[in-house]
């Protein structure tokens, strides 16, 4: 066989590559919303579709004739076609890309079904075009080349093998370019934008399929009787509420604030002489403020925080929860309050689908989901991540004054995250300086949200939300990593051991209830972002006695002093346990393992019989004996 007849028997299918890869390019730049911050970005905006479709399409290079060869070439960009069409509809709804759960969740179908027909264009039409001029050239070609029999035959298998090769090549290329623009691309930045943007929008559905395929798996193994064992485990750590405190907040709005990437050490600290969150310290005198509290996050960051928040489960030890469970059954705290009549809404000036919130959200619970569409943003009020936060918590009052009450709440900032960038002006403490630009600037960006915070607390006042509302604010996970140690052990004045960093997984929690001013009152007691849930849901005079929760309230007085991070270490009221490690929190230095151990045992169980519930989606199985008693059914 000639090169030329192996060329042109590959023509067609490199036509119909070629077609159906600028179409997608045309595609992405018309008609979804994909921010490119340079030209490395458009670079692999461009050759992101490439890998698959020649992937796809090289298959015709098996057919043994031409005809098969060209129907399976024209059938497949049929196909392609009309899936990148539907992402097409489905991103003018919900200005996102399909994923597989959501495509079986028959109510977010309902609503784009009713609208299909409203957002469908005529132009639309002009996608498959390419399609149609595919089998005219087929129709066209094949009876040219009925005289030649030569070219009805297959095609070698070197040219197929050098075609998969060539195949390969172009794929990994495009993943090593999009792994240097943004790194742990596949297992840490769940954000379908930036997977469509970065592996293209085909090889997205694949990784989403495959991704998919497994949770099935480890749901469908899983059983009810699993679910015994856990609720013995549970029952038999249940605490009583505090007395005094249990409904304390019934009826009343609740604001939860995360605030981003803030850790307890610069709480009533200093940078250069002074204060880093002057206005939360006197905040701190006014609450309750929780001097011992961990978040237990793990690489899922903010969006694993709002999961212990609302579920009092813990998030997995890889991945993002929301990301890869997001369709499981939960009983989420906004759920929970629908029955005393709440009406819930979070607030977060992002992209919808940004940790899969936009899929999560409902599922928890939530009524309405304030993102990026809803704030006006303008590169005069945008820095780093995007809106800065004095402007997110205005416009956010806004919103929260068209609320119907009492509500829940939850407000998640931005400005305060990695690479911590402020404008000039909104600098209100100079950067440290350390060898770590991170850690130096990340004192004026926590400063900043300080202030914005207090603008917020001012803002809530003057429209009245301030007296009948609770709130909670707490910070979501460190800002900063292990990797500023050094600049860490200059600014703190002390190595930073593994149990030095331990503490600083301490993060901020302060609760405000109106009526209780005067108790300004720190507790030490050890708690973790596991406890947000049932300390919420008994100030709001909720029973949680039956509900499957790994928290415990955080005001009851049996409380256990622990908290297990999501890496294994814990931490105890004596001691605590990091890196294989016990060390006595009375002298700061290394014990005696067997210290720790008699709490090893329930630190492992605590992540393992969680880690169950979430892998198998066991609380479809659960029979809560207070509330939604018709959940006994497995309604997937
Ligand atoms: C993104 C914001 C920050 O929406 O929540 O995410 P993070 O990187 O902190 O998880
Ligand atoms: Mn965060």
């Amino acid at each position: 066989m000639t090169n030329k007849s192996s060329l042109s028997k590959l023509s067609f299918i490199l036509t119909a590559t070629i077609l159906l890869w600028i179409k997608t390019y045309i595609v992405y730049k018309t008609q979804f919303d994909i921010k490119i911050e340079n030209a490395t970005q458009e670079f692999i905006l461009f050759i992101n579709p490439l890998s698959f479709l020649l992937l796809i399409l090289g298959i015709g290079l098996f057919f043994k004739t031409e005809k098969g060869r060209n129907r399976y070439t024209i059938i497949t960009s049929f196909i392609i076609t009309f899936v990148l069409f539907a992402n097409v509809m489905f991103y003018r709804f919900f200005n996102d890309f399909l994923t597989l759960p959501v495509l079986f969740q028959t109510s977010n179908m309902g609503d784009l079904g009713n609208s299909a027909f409203e957002l469908f264009k005529w132009t639309d039409i002009l996608m498959f075009i390419d399609v149609i001029v595919l089998a005219f050239l087929a129709k066209y070609l094949s009876k040219k080349k009925e005289v030649d029999e030569g070219l009805s035959l297959g095609v070698s298998r070197k040219t197929r093998f050098a075609y998969y090769v060539a195949v390969l090549a172009v794929f990994i290329s495009n993943l090593a370019l999009a792994e240097t623009e943004r790194p742990e691309l596949l297992t840490r930045a769940f954000d379908r934008e930036m997977l469509v943007k970065n592996i293209g929008t085909y090889n997205y559905h694949i990784y989403d399929a495959v991704l998919q395929s497994k949770t099935k798996a480890q749901r469908a193994l899983a059983d009810s009787s699993e679910f015994v064992e856990i609720e013995n485990y549970l029952k038999a750590n249940q605490k009583a509420p505090n007395e005094e405190l249990f409904g304390a907040a019934e009826n009343k709005n609740v604001i939860i604030v995360s605030l981003e990437s803030l850790q307890d050490f610069v709480i009533g600290n200093t940078v250069n002489g002074q204060e880093v969150t002057p206005f939360l310290n006197d905040f701190i005198e006014e609450s309750y403020y929780f001097e011992n509290f961990y978040h237990q996050t793990g690489q899922g960051k903010t969006s694993d925080s709002e999961f212990l928040l609302d579920n009092s489960l813990y998030p997995l030890g890889r991945g993002s929860v929301f990301f890869t469970h997001g369709g499981n059954e939960f009983n989420g705290t906004p759920e929970l309050l629908k029955d005393k009549g709440y009406y819930s809404a979070v607030f977060h000036a992002n992209n919808r689908s940004f940790w899969n919130r936009d899929v999560v959200y409902p599922r928890l619970g939530y009524d309405r989901f304030f993102s990026l569409a809803d704030y006006e943003v303008t590169p005069e009020n945008s820095v780093g991540w995007g809106l800065k936060d004095k402007e997110f918590f205005e416009q956010s009052v806004e919103h929260m004054k068209t609320l119907p009450q009492p509500f829940y709440s939850k407000f998640i900032t931005l400005t305060n995250h990695f690479p911590f960038e402020l404008d000039e002006e909104d600098k209100m403490v100079d950067e440290f300086d350390s060898n770590s630009r991170t850690l130096n600037r990340y004192f004026p960006t926590v400063r900043y949200m300080d202030e914005a915070f207090k603008y917020f607390i001012e803002d809530l006042k003057a429209e009245g939300l301030y007296e009948n509302s609770i709130i909670v604010v707490y910070g979501d996970h460190y800002g900063i990593s292990q990797n500023h140690n050094v600049a860490m052990e200059q600014y703190l004045g002390k190595e930073v051991t593994p149990y030095q960093w331990t503490q600083l997984q301490k993060v901020p929690m302060i609760v405000h209830i109106p009526g209780e001013e005067h108790k300004g009152k720190k507790i030490s007691k050890v708690s973790g972002q596991i406890d947000l849930k049932p300390t919420l849901l008994h100030l709001l005079g909720i029973d949680t006695k039956d509900h499957v929760q790994f928290g415990s309230d955080m005001f009851s007085e049996e409380k256990m002093d622990f908290a297990v991070l999501r890496d294994g270490s814990f931490i105890t009221d004596k001691y605590v346990y990091a890196d294989n490690k016990c060390y006595d929190k009375s002298t700061e230095e290394e014990t005696n393992l067997s210290a720790c151990e008699p709490y090893m045992e329930k630190a492992k169980q605590e992540l393992d019989y969680s880690d169950k519930i979430v892998y198998g989606d066991l609380l479809r199985f659960y029979e809560g004996k207070n509330y939604r008693l018709e959940k006994t059914e497995d309604h997937n």
